[in-house]
């Protein structure tokens, strides 16, 4: 029987990564696993209680928040206010950033932007949802509060990045940029295990994530790559939830993309809280991630939710998928 090693004993095993590290990035990552377990209990009920559908109110894009979306948002903006290593937040909830000015939080070293609930169009029918994180050192000084250049920050600059996956099991995978290690929640002790070691995605998989629904409005460098993978017959695996398929292809190879299609030409996912933290996972397990003619991590953002279309995964596939949208889409690199 080999040792439990739990998520707080890992992180703090960890933290000599951090010559300089004074423990708070160690709080900081334990306090997302106390938030994670909070959201993973009402997850696991949510067609229990009466915690299901929409909460009647739309969120900055628009969309119809779910009650789940709102209860998440909170519960990890209260874990971060709580730990006083966070000075401000970001969320895919929030229409601006939100500063904790308090004394407790004005120190605050670092700043944290969040999907705190993706795929939540999917809470309703029992599908896979998860929580994505992006953990940055603030630029301004601290004893003040937060200020926008705080978050609007390039991803090669982030400290740690993550997600967590409501599935089958609960899994926390994240990064300090020394590799990926998962932790699956263990209910009966309540406590996130290493389960997934020095995560490492293959170079190839056979396995394609887009929706087809937009074949006719996508471009056609994409369809050019996405009949390259029919004529191989690899697998269309597109589950409507980026961080399941995100996880999948990280485990068994693949690659997800949600192009800019016609009606949106810089296509759905965020940068800053859902496609540059993931970025950082790929990439550390040995992946890629490409807007389609830059590596997503050096992109400099202009505003906190601004789209991009999307390319993740296996290397090798990134790069083909690239190559044929540099040809057919005439994309300047
Ligand atoms: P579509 C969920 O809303 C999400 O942001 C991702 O989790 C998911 O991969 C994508 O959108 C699904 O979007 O347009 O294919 O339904």
């Amino acid at each position: 029987m080999h040792k439990v090693v739990t998520l707080s004993e890992f992180i703090l095993d960890r933290q000599s990564d951090f010559p300089y590290a004074t423990g708070e990035l160690t709080r900081l990552l334990a306090d997302i696993g106390i938030a994670a377990k909070i959201v993973n209990q009402q997850v696991n009920k949510a067609g229990l209680g009466d915690i299901l559908g929409a909460h009647g109110s739309e969120n900055v894009q628009g969309e119809q928040q779910q009650k789940l979306d709102v209860f998440a948002d909170e519960v990890f903006m209260q874990a971060f206010k709580a730990g006083g290593q966070v000075c401000g937040i970001a969320s895919e909830e929030q229409d601006e950033f939100v500063a904790f000015d308090s004394d407790f939080c004005r120190d605050g070293k670092y700043v944290v932007l969040f999907d705190p609930l993706d795929g939540s169009s999917n809470i309703d029918v029992n599908v896979s949802i998860g929580t994505i994180f992006s953990i940055f050192r603030r630029k301004s000084a601290p004893g003040k509060p937060a200020e926008v250049r705080d978050f609007l920050q390039k991803g090669t600059e982030q400290v740690a990045a993550g997600y967590v996956l409501y599935g089958s099991s609960t899994m926390l995978v994240y990064t300090t940029g020394k590799g990926v290690n998962g932790f699956t929640l263990e209910p009966t002790i309540g406590e996130f295990c290493l389960s997934h070691p020095d995560m490492r995605i293959p170079e190839m998989g056979n396995i394609y994530s887009v929706n087809e629904g937009n074949w006719e409005v996508m471009s056609e460098g994409v369809r050019q790559y996405v009949r390259v993978c029919r004529e191989r017959e690899l697998r269309g695996r597109y589950i409507g939830s980026l961080v399941a398929d995100f996880h999948r292809n990280l485990i068994k190879g693949g690659i997800y993309i949600y192009p800019g299609i016609t009606s949106a030409p810089n296509g759905k996912l965020r940068l800053l809280y859902e496609c540059a933290p993931l970025a950082m996972i790929a990439e550390q397990a040995g992946g890629k991630a490409s807007d389609g003619r830059r590596r997503v991590l050096d992109i400099a953002p202009d505003e906190l939710h601004q789209r991009l279309p999307y390319f993740v995964g296996s290397a090798a596939m990134v790069d083909e998928a690239m190559a044929l949208v540099r040809e057919h889409d005439k994309v300047e690199i």
